[in-house]
């Protein structure tokens, strides 16, 4: 079997965590980056597990300099990107967009939309170059429409979908695919981040209704990676069953 290769941004916790996990059993080696570097060397020895080669790649999406610094440190061997997740992303507060704290957009416009950028700048012309490749973005269902306070995370989502979209119109000459992924409500530390560790306040988000997991957008995503080469899996909405749309979700009480 042809080797296959995946580059997970955000591999340090929930969806690219799991991502991590499900490509690496389904035979893919792995390149697994994240700031924090002992989360990605603990993932790292349990990957490994499974048979996969992993590849630890530690720096801030962010960070330019450092993105293009890790992209220019793959080795040789590891060049041949198959799969490029670009997971990395964060919401930061719930407030009014009239009461907005600075530093939150920052990060999150700086995060979801420059470094996903940023990554694809960087990975995306090897695929050009090779004529194979496949970009995953990790959407969101809250670039669909704006909810209550979502107000700027909703529009870097938002902003997603238009660049996953431009892109998908500017490789269509090639063989590259781009799918862009919207889950609704996952349980993972996605709420402990946009309340700044509140865990009290961000387990009430999960009460009343069973949420996804991570590994149910991995699933999906797996799928959209393993569908025949002729096949664009272009746009996928994944929410939990008693979830409506990305303001009305039922919950019991
Ligand atoms: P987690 O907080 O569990 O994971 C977020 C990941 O992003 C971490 O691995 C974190 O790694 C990484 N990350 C954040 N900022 C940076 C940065 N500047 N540079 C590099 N890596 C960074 O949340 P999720 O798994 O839920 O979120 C993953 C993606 O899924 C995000 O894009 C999010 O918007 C999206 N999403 C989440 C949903 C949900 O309900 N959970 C629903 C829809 C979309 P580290 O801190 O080590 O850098
Ligand atoms: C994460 C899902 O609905 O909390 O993008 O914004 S939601």
């Amino acid at each position: 079997m042809d080797r296959k290769i995946v580059l997970i941004t955000g591999a340090t916790s929930g969806i690219g965590e799991a991502c991590a996990r499900k490509f690496a059993q389904g035979g893919y080696d792995t390149i697994i980056t994240g700031r924090r570097g002992e989360l990605l060397e603990s993932l790292r020895t349990e990957l490994e597990q499974y048979g996969a080669k992993v590849l630890v790649l530690p720096y801030d999406v962010r960070d330019r300099e450092a993105v293009k610094a890790a992209v220019e440190s793959i080795p040789q061997e590891w060049q041949d990107i198959d799969v490029l997740i670009n997971n990395a992303g964060l919401a930061r507060g719930l407030e009014p967009e009239y009461e907005g704290d600075f530093d939150d957009w920052d990060q999150m416009i700086d995060t979801n939309i420059k470094g996903l950028l940023n990554m694809t700048r960087y990975i995306v012309p090897g695929m050009i170059s090779r004529n194979h490749g496949h970009i995953i973005n990790i959407g969101s269902v809250a670039g669909d429409a704006a909810y209550a306070g979502g107000n700027v995370y909703c529009a870097t989502k938002a902003a997603v979908k238009t660049i996953s979209d431009g892109l998908r119109i500017d490789v269509a000459p090639s063989a590259v695919r781009v799918t862009n992924l919207k889950p609704g409500l996952v349980e993972t530390n996605f709420s402990n981040v946009r309340f700044h560790g509140d865990d009290a306040r961000a387990d009430k988000v999960y009460q009343g209704i069973k949420p996804l997991t991570g590994d149910d957008i991995a699933d999906v995503a797996f799928y959209a990676a393993s569908a025949p080469a002729h096949v664009q899996i272009a746009e996928v909405l994944i929410l939990a069953t008693h979830q409506g749309s990305g303001s009305v979700v039922y919950r019991e009480q």
